[in-house]
C-alpha cells in the first residue's frame, strides 16, 4: 500500500481512536525558554478517599505504557539511550508540512530536533526544547528524519539524516557537552554516508558502529553500485533483499573508520532473506542492542509494517532472522528502539493514532522481555 492510500485509511480509522486518549497540556518549549514538563499520559490514582486526596495528588504520576508521551506536539522515531542513569529520547519532530503525501515521503518535512528525558516512569517526560535546527546545518536542505545519539570522549553526538543541496540523503553529526544540546553541527555530512535512519551502537569494548539505510524515500536502493544512481531500484522477487549498512566509527565519532558495508540477514537455513519476503526483509529503521553476548538487529519491514529482529554473535553479522517484535501500528511507518533502563528492557515506538495523519506521530513505550534462549517475546 502506498504512503497515500495508507494515509487515507489511517485518517478514517484513527479519528475514532483519538477519542480514547486523554487530553493534555502543551509540552513543547520555544527555543531559549525553560524546559517544559509533560502532564500527559498519567495514570489517575485509584484511591477516592477524600482525606488522602492531597497526599495522592502530591505523588509523582506514572507514565503509562502504550500511550503517547505527548499529545499536543508530535514526535516520532524515538531513539532511547541511558546516560548517567537517566533516559534520553532522541526523536524526529513531526510537523504539518502541507506537502501532499507520496512514496518518497516528502510530506515528512521535519525541520528540527528536540531531546526528551525521563528520570523514571513515575515522573514526567520532559521536552528539553529545540536542540538543533535545519537552518544551522550548512550542508542540509530538508527533511530531518530519524536521528540517534551517542556518548564518548566526554561528548554527546547527535547523528541525523537530511537531504543535501542535491536532494540526496546524507548523515550528519553534531556535538554537545550536554545530552540535551544545543548541538553544534559539523560543516559537512559524514564522508561516505548515504541514505538515512542512523543508529549508533557502542559495544562493551568501547568500539562504536553506525547502522543506517532505508528503502524508497530513504534512497538505499539508489546506492546498489556504491555510487548514487537516481534510477536505482530495489531488488525484486527471488533476488536477495538489501540489508542495512554498517560502518565502524572512528575514535572521534565524527567519521567512518572504514568503507560502509552491507549487513547480511539470513533465514534459519543460512539463506539470504529475499526481496519478495516482505514480512521479514529489511526496509528501514535499523537498531542494534546487545543482551547476554548476543547482538540483536531489529528493524521495520516497511510495506508490511512489522518490527522484526535477527540475532548474531558478531556486531557486523551475518544476522539470523528470529521473529516479530511488534505488529503493525496505526500509520504507515513503524520505528523503534530498545534500551535497558534501571534493570528492565523497554521498546520505544510510535504510531499515528492520535493525529490520524501518517506524518504526525506520537511516541510511546512498552516493556520488553526475553525467553530463556535469548529470543525476544513479541509485544502483545
Ligand atoms: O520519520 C521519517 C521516516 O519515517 C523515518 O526516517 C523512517 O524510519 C520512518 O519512521
Amino acid at each position: 500500500m502506498s504512503f497515500f492510500k495508507k494515509a487515507v485509511a489511517t485518517i478514517m480509522l484513527s479519528s475514532l481512536l483519538t477519542l480514547s486518549f486523554s487530553s493534555c497540556s502543551n509540552n513543547s518549549k520555544a527555543p531559549g525558554s525553560t524546559a517544559a514538563i509533560s502532564e500527559v499520559n498519567t495514570q489517575e490514582p485509584a484511591n477516592t478517599d477524600k482525606n488522602s486526596e492531597s497526599a495522592e495528588s502530591d505523588k509523582p504520576k506514572a507514565l503509562e505504557p502504550n500511550r503517547p508521551l505527548f499529545t499536543d506536539i508530535f514526535f516520532a522515531d524515538p531513539s532511547a539511550h541511558v546516560f548517567n542513569d537517566k533516559l534520553y529520547i532522541y526523536p524526529s519532530h513531526d510537523i504539518d508540512s502541507g506537502i501532499q503525501p507520496n512514496n518518497d515521503g516528502d510530506q515528512y518535512a521535519m525541520e528540527d530536533y528536540h531531546v526528551l528525558s525521563i528520570d523514571d516512569f513515575n515522573s514526567a517526560c520532559i521536552d528539553n526544547g529545540q536542540a538543533l535546527h535545519l537552518k544551522d546545518v550548512p550542508w542540509a536542505k530538508r527533511q530531518m528524519w530519524a536521528p540517534d545519539a551517542a556518548y564518548k570522549n566526554n561528548m554527546y553526538y547527535l547523528y541525523f539524516p537530511a537531504k543535501d543541496k542535491e536532494d540526496i540523503f546524507r548523515i550528519g553529526v553534531a556535538t554537545s557537552t550536554s545530552p540535551t544540546g544545543p548541538f553544534k553541527p559539523e560543516k559537512s555530512y559524514i564522508e561516505r554516508s548515504f541514505s538515512m535512519d542512523p543508529a549508533v551502537f557502542t559495544d562493551d569494548d568501547n568500539k562504536s558502529y553506525m547502522y543506517f539505510g532505508g528503502l524508497w524515500g530513504g534512497q538505499l536502493e539508489k546506492w546498489k553500485t556504491g555510487e548514487y544512481d537516481s534510477n536505482g531500484t530495489a531488488p525484486q522477487g527471488s533476488e536477495p533483499a538489501l540489508g542495512p549498512i554498517v560502518a565502524s566509527m572512528s575514535d572521534d565519532m565524527l567519521s567512518f573508520k572504514e568503507a560502509p558495508q552491507e549487513v547480511s540477514i539470513v533465514d534459519e537455513n543460512g539463506n539470504p532473506i529475499l526481496a519478495s519476503d516482505e514480512d521479514r526483509r529489511f526496509f528501514e529503521g535499523a537498531w542494534v542492542h546487545k543482551y547476554n553476548d548476543n547482538y540483536y538487529l531489529s528493524y521495520s519491514t516497511g510495506t508490511t509494517h512489522y518490527i522484526v529482529y535477527a540475532m548474531s554473535k558478531n556486531p557486523k553479522g551475518p544476522f539470523t532472522y528470529k521473529g516479530k517484535i511488534l505488529n503493525p501500528v496505526k500509520g504507515w511507518t513503524t520505528h523503534h528502539s530498545i534500551v535497558q533502563f534501571k534493570g528492565k528492557w523497554y521498546l520505544f515506538y510510535h504510531d499515528a493514532s492520535l493525529s490520524g495523519v501518517d506524518h504526525k506521530r506520537s511516541i510511546m513505550y512498552t516493556e520488553l522481555s526475553y525467553n530463556s534462549d535469548g529470543t525476544i517475546k513479541p509485544v502483545n
